[in-house]
């Protein structure tokens, strides 16, 4: 159902928790250089922003509108990379298309980076790294960190011989991926990487773009202390 609460601004808007999947679009945004509007919120919005589910049924982040009259929601942080990727593809070369050799390719790690990588991840953060608020199930959150170890060989395989991971440069595929890896960093998940990837994340680190965007909302961060 869509929200009578989104504004109507032509400028993308983004609701954004720090660290958090938004990062990946912001990401996004910030490599193509694009207008938009940014609410940095402290997690978990569900609780700590008074009607965000009013806004965004599902409570999470990322929550992203355009459109002229803010007819486009969407949920999800992969497909609004691709949503942005296409729709200002005059001005980037960060998507690849059903004519490229490696569409394939791109696909699979589009959709690979949250349902094989981040998925494990997920379980880690809620039943390990949020021990403090009694949410500890040690025995899941173990099982679930080795399940991320193992899911981590078809990257390092393809990793050893690709600086990126399609088309030989950087595309959107690189920004759903490589926020799966900033996160596993930040859950002490990155002793499971293979030199290549630990040297991957360090390339995709650098860039301007993930710099800026990854500074934004710091004052939120819900781990202060890394
Ligand atoms: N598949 C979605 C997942 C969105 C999601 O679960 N976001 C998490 C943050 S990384 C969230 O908002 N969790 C807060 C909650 O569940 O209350 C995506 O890739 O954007």
């Amino acid at each position: 159902m869509k929200s009578s609460l989104v504004n109507t601004k032509v400028k993308p808007k983004l609701w954004h928790c720090y660290n958090s999947r938004s990062l990946r679009v912001l990401w996004a945004l910030e490599e193509l250089g694009i207008e938009y509007d940014v609410e940095t919120m402290a997690f978990p919005p569900r609780y700590t922003v008074e009607k965000y589910k009013a806004l965004n049924s599902l409570g999470t982040v990322p929550f992203f509108v355009d459109g002229v009259n803010g007819e486009i929601q969407m949920t999800e942080s992969v497909a609004i990379c691709q949503y942005l990727g296409e729709k200002y593809q005059s001005t980037n070369n960060m998507i690849l298309s059903v004519v490229d050799s490696d569409y394939g390719d791109y696909l699979n790690w589009l959709y690979h980076s949250d349902a094989t990588l981040t998925f494990p991840q997920t379980l880690v953060l809620r039943y390990r790294a949020f021990a403090a608020q009694g949410c500890t199930q040690q025995k899941t959150a173990d099982d679930y960190d080795a399940w991320f170890a193992a899911r981590l060989t078809r990257l390092s395989e393809h990793l050893l011989h690709h600086e990126y991971l399609c088309a030989e440069r950087f595309t959107i595929a690189d920004i759903a991926i490589g926020f799966s890896l900033h996160l596993a960093t930040l859950l002490q998940l990155d002793g499971h990487f293979s030199p290549q990837i630990s040297a991957y994340l360090l390339r995709l680190k650098h860039r301007p773009a993930f710099q800026r965007a990854q500074a934004i909302g710091k004052e939120l961060d819900p781990f202060p202390q890394k």
